[in-house]
């Protein structure tokens, strides 16, 4: 369904700029020719973009998993708009999600307000995704890679009289879950000053899986506003972005707790200046998050309630200098702080959640100090090479916390969280990590249809403060922890070491001489040390359900390798005057496995093959796709994971411009397949809901919808 729009010049040159460092192909990157589009995904620095036009609409509101989906990026099933990234088996914290620049950090023991909650689908104008290796300037405190995010830019006149005037809205219907979207922006701008407005409202029923059951607690509802204003000159350009978010509700199926009220507001200042010796780019943020969780829906019930309040600020000082026409250098400074508060009110009347608040997180920081150096050379017309240096000093502390009542017994049993609570404020609870980040790669074009890409990573994350500093030993308090939708308790560790990458890939990559065919084939091997993993420390019965026991975890170290290879295809199969038809598909494969006991690890996509067949005559375009996912029968013994069956899906859209307006209609999961997604972890709403026997299904997937959405641009 997904088109690729011209770009607006200024799009444009911010994208050249960042592409020009890693991707020797970039500058084909904005044609409209398939094959080269294709291409640019292929360096062994992946480097996937889309760019869409102001408002992304018909597309979609909701997040922006869709857009990534494409590109390669697989999601973990968590609430509507708040579904985590997983890049070649590593997930969440490991990947580095920037959006317009600024890193967030999720502010719950469950991870329901990951970064990408925070930007709305319309709102998205470009996104890369450099899988594996990345510039060190592009990367620290992520092990995955990282994904980029450009939200709109700001828009001026094209000269000095004239004044822009310019708008759209948009509204989209998809018929599963009686999902309504609408958008809208509008900005006003001179040669040198832009104003815009953007805002989006989100409202989702539970959706229906493929034999027409609801898949309950599935519902959301989100809106968000945002304000742009740019200045710039010939030497220099600003850019303020304010942002207010809020999600009144959203359930969890896989998690215990649904978020009952979630409300964000940031600043991103964004102030770029040219000088005789190169480029000075400088950015601060700063983002406010309330968050709180509880029940709301009788989909999923019960009392109790949690609060965190968590605040990201940060400041990023980047100098690119150009020492001669091939040769670049880019160094920078970077700061970024996160401080949380976890809280969980007592609950009147209750003898297990009284008299007193349980504090989770007590004035939790996670501050990091980063300095970097990167050199991009070109050796000669066929060799490159790009190399960097990173080191971050990240400091932690957390203070004294306090469970829900300190006396030895509670309901007849023994109340662990009252020693767990001591031993935890007696610890020595500040961490200093020290991390080095490296990064090598070799190009070269061998021919004028073949060119290799390979290089080394050496990649770098600390723990972040749930993994470090979540204290509870009863139960109900470890059941409040995890981002895996996995429904096991979790305890976190003070002494957890930072986990250390070790990345080798190498891209081959073909075209024919008018590149209209291509293909490429990326593997890739990556060993992680000190990877953050769990161990098993005992087992439960979730809410008393005697027949179902789940494993109670502790965070843990442990080495792990992953492997696999991912394959991109594409080739114009018939183009006659105005007619033109195409081919794309690709294949990913990974492998993950613990060293110690060659265990695997937990949400490892199948073997998965896309294919897309598109049609397009004039401002009318057709596209057929077909996805077919493998068994996943390499679970995590220790998460005590589901096996997932095969499944194969088929979507159709099309999609037509005509003047101001664009339409697009589409039906996805033709068939009205029922699946179990490989990535959704256990139901435990359904369980939950009915009855609480047997022991926790997998979360099925969406069955058929009817996707329409229309856009009046003017
Ligand atoms: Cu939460």
């Amino acid at each position: 369904m997904k088109r690729l729009l011209q770009a607006s010049p200024f799009v444009l040159q911010t994208k050249v700029r960042t592409a020009f460092l890693i991707c020797p192909l970039l500058t084909t990157g904005f044609s409209q020719d398939l094959a080269a589009q294709q291409e640019d995904q292929q360096a062994v620095i992946e480097h996937i973009e889309v760019t869409g036009q102001y408002l992304n609409l018909p597309n979609g509101t909701g997040d922006a998993s869709d857009q990534l989906r494409e590109k390669g990026v697989n999601f973990s099933s968590a609430g509507g708009i708040s579904p985590l990234p997983i890049l070649r088996g590593l997930n969440d914290d490991r990947v580095k999600l920037l959006i317009d620049g600024a890193e967030t950090t999720s502010s719950c023991a469950n991870h329901m307000n990951p970064a990408l909650s925070y930007i709305d689908a319309s709102r998205v104008q470009s996104v890369n995704v450099l899988a594996g290796i990345t510039p060190v300037s592009m990367g620290g405190d992520s092990i995955a890679g990282t994904i980029i995010i450009e939200s709109e830019q700001a828009r001026y006149a094209d000269s000095p009289d004239a004044l822009l005037k310019s708008g759209a809205v948009a509204y989209t219907y998809r018929s599963n879950n009686h999902n309504h979207g609408t958008a809208l922006n509008a900005t006003i701008a001179s040669e040198k000053v832009s104003l815009s407005y953007s805002g989006s409202f989100d409202k989702a029923e539970s959706y229906r899986d493929g034999n027409g059951d609801k898949v309950l607690d599935t519902l959301y509802r989100s809106e968000s506003h945002n304000l742009t204003l740019g200045m710039r000159d010939e030497q220099q350009s600003m850019t303020l972005k304010l942002n207010h978010h809020e999600v009144p509700y959203q359930g969890f199926p896989n998690q215990y707790m649904d978020m009952v009220g979630n409300i964000s507001n940031s600043i991103n200042f964004h102030y770029l200046r040219n000088f005789n010796w190169g480029q000075l780019d400088t950015r601060l943020t700063w983002q406010d998050v309330d968050h709180e969780m509880g029940f709301f829906t009788g989909e999923k019930t019960g009392s109790m309630p949690m609060m965190t309040e968590g605040r990201d600020i940060a400041y990023k000082i980047a100098a690119e200098i150009p020492l001669s026409d091939d040769h670049t250098l880019r160094i920078g400074n970077e700061f970024h702080r996160f401080t949380l508060d976890d809280w969980w009110p007592a609950l009147e009347g209750s003898m297990m959640m009284g008299p007193d608040d349980y504090v989770n997180i007590n004035d939790g920081e996670r501050s990091r100090y980063a300095v970097y150096i990167e050199s991009e050379h070109a050796l000669n017309n066929s060799w490159k090479f790009l190399a960097g240096l990173r080191y971050e000093h990240v400091i932690m502390d957390a203070d004294e916390v306090q469970p829900y009542n300190s006396m030895s017994m509670s309901m007849g049993s023994m109340n662990v969280d009252a020693p767990a609570a001591l031993a935890f404020n007696a610890s020595d609870r500040h961490r200093r990590d020290d991390n080095f980040d490296v990064t090598a790669v070799l190009s070269y074009t061998a021919t004028q249809n073949t060119s290799v890409d390979f290089g080394y990573a050496r990649k770098t994350r600390s723990p972040n403060l749930y993994e470090r500093y979540t204290w509870g030993r009863g139960t109900m308090a470890m059941t409040m922890i995890g981002w895996f939708g996995d429904a096991n308790g979790y305890v976190g560790d003070i002494k957890l070491e930072p986990e250390i990458a070790h990345i080798l890939s190498a891209t081959l990559t073909w075209h024919n001489d008018n590149r209209t065919s291509m293909l490429t084939a990326t593997p890739y091997y990556t060993y992680v040390d000190n990877y953050i993993d769990a161990k098993k420390i005992g087992t439960f019965n979730p809410r008393m359900a005697m027949q179902v026991t789940r494993p109670r975890l502790q965070f843990t170290n442990l080495d792990a390798e992953l492997y696999g290879i991912d394959i991109n295809a594409s080739t114009q199969l018939f183009t006659q005057s105005k007619h033109k038809v195409n081919l794309t598909g690709n294949l990913a494969y990974t492998h993950g496995e613990r060293k110690r006991d060659g265990g695997d690890l937990y949400h490892i996509m199948p073997i998965n093959i896309k294919l897309a067949l598109e049609h397009q005559v004039l401002s009318w375009t057709n596209r057929l796709e077909f996805e077919w996912v493998d068994n996943k029968d390499k679970v995590d013994a220790i998460r005590l994971e589901n096996k997932t069956g095969s499944y194969t899906l088929v979507n159709l859209s099309t999609h037509y411009d005509w003047q101001a307006f664009s339409i697009t209609v589409g039906i996805s999961n033709l068939f009205d397949r029922n699946y179990d997604l490989p990535l959704g972890g256990v139901n435990f709403a359904g369980w939950s809901a009915g009855g609480k026997t047997g022991q926790f299904e997998s979360l099925p997937g969406q069955g058929r919808s009817i996707n329409t959405g229309i856009k009046y641009a003017f």
